[in-house]
């Protein structure tokens, strides 16, 4: 079994016990967009409202038994859609097996997320730093898949003011995320111009959580 800090089989540390894994989610990324599409048709593609009053330029989505949203009242898990007030969309099969998969080869056996955050970005979009601090135990990593254009993902430290390193994010790249670095600060650079097969000027992002 590879270690999170191992260079070679395709996997770069991105810090400690935080991984990415290149090119795992090549073989389904067409699955994946599908199930994309699936889950958007009953839960569409939003974008959000801080709870300072801004509107997020990445538009977001969710499936599992729990939904991250923003509004002006904070930052929070939810069971349903605010938009509709139905359950958010059922975990994608998929999405199960590739994080389950992807955890282990991590080293972390029996990942089961409930919560998958899912991010559209277009041209000029951008997500900047933050922590993933709404989960409940953080003991859990999250499991993060990139789909079509391409993104430089920008990974610091436990404080706003650490330093923080820009690694290329492309289609089919994995990352896990977790233990000391599981609340590190992160954050995506504007969105460049640039064109994808299977997504055209688009970037998707899956976020798979253990939220509750
Ligand atoms: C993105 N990702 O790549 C945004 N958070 O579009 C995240 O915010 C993120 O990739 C926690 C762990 C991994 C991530
Ligand atoms: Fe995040």
């Amino acid at each position: 079994m590879q270690s999170l800090f191992d260079t070679d089989g395709g996997m770069e540390a991105l810090g400690p016990g935080a991984a990415v894994l290149r090119g795992r989610a090549l073989p389904c990324g067409e699955a994946l967009l599908a199930a994309i599409d699936e889950v958007a048709a009953e839960a569409p593609f939003r974008r959000m409202t801080t709870p300072g009053g801004f509107e997020m330029s990445v538009a977001m989505t969710n499936c599992g038994a729990a939904g991250w949203i923003t509004d002006r009242k904070g930052y929070r898990y939810t069971a349903e859609d605010p938009e509709s007030g139905r359950p958010w969309p059922a975990m994608p099969a998929a999405f199960l097996a590739l994080a389950g998969a992807a955890a282990a080869e991590a080293g972390v056996t029996s990942f089961v997320p409930d919560a998958c955050l899912i991010n559209r970005y277009e041209t000029g979009a951008r997500l900047s730093p933050h922590q993933d601090r709404d989960e409940a135990d953080y003991g859990h990593p999250i499991v993060s898949v990139s789909l079509g254009v391409p993104a430089t993902f920008q990974f610091g430290g436990p404080k706003r003011s650490d330093p923080m390193k820009k690694v290329a994010l492309r289609h089919g790249d994995v990352v896990v995320w977790g233990g000391p670095s599981r609340l590190a600060f992160h954050g995506v650079l504007t969105l460049k111009d640039s064109e994808h097969p299977l997504t055209g000027r688009r970037r998707f992002n899956l976020t798979l959580r253990k939220a509750l």
